[in-house]
């Protein structure tokens, strides 16, 4: 393999050459608190929430996986738009996050159950040690745009998080940016 470039759009959040996912509200819909709210959106229309593009790097040991995500201002009830969040499917395996845009939350949880939330804003560089899961919240009014770098053969459990959900929401209240109990939380 060829060493190469790609190229970052700080405004855009485009990584070309990329290959990206969408997540729409119809397929990120169960991650939600409020069942109800999200059903009356899907009524009238599918929103997008958020995207991913990724460098064509092998899944393999010793590469580096990156990519940017694009999360799309708005709210689910009073829950801000994020993504599934994940554990790694190796365990041991860090991350780091490079917001370049947009304000944002980053929700984090051990496997010891320890949870933590760190402030997303142009120009952190967010360390997600090994054995932490991760979910990034745009707390703000514009797209919240980060650069995340991991290793290429990571893998992704999104199983952990469908299933038991995080210890706190990311709600909006009286106009401010709240973390609250998740009452849904199974464990
Ligand atoms: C991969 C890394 C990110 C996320 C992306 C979307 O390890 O943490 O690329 O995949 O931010 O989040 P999620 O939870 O839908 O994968
Ligand atoms: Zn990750």
């Amino acid at each position: 393999m060829k060493p190469f470039n790609v190229e970052v759009n700080f405004q855009t959040g485009d990584l070309t050459p990329g290959k990206k996912i969408d997540r729409y509200l119809s397929g990120v819909k169960n991650m939600f608190f409020d069942q109800a709210a999200a059903d009356a959106i899907l009524q009238r229309e599918d929103p997008l929430i958020y995207q991913v593009i990724y460098a064509d790097v092998p899944e393999a040991k010793g590469h580096l996986g990156n990519c940017t995500t694009i999360i799309y201002p708005g709210k689910v009830g009073r829950e801000f738009y994020f993504t599934k969040g994940h554990f790694h499917e190796e365990r041991g395996t860090a991350e780091i996050y490079f917001c370049l845009q947009g304000k944002g939350k980053l929700l984090l949880e051990s496997t010891d159950g320890e949870w933590a939330i760190l402030d997303m804003y142009p120009g952190t560089a967010s360390y997600i040690p090994p054995y932490w899961s991760h979910r990034t919240i745009n707390v703000g009014q514009e797209k919240l745009i980060f650069y995340c770098v991991f290793p290429a053969d990571a893998g992704h459990d999104y199983g952990t998080i469908e299933e038991i959900g995080y210890p706190k929401l990311v709600v909006e209240e009286n106009g401010q940016i709240m973390v609250v109990d998740n009452p849904k939380r199974r464990k």
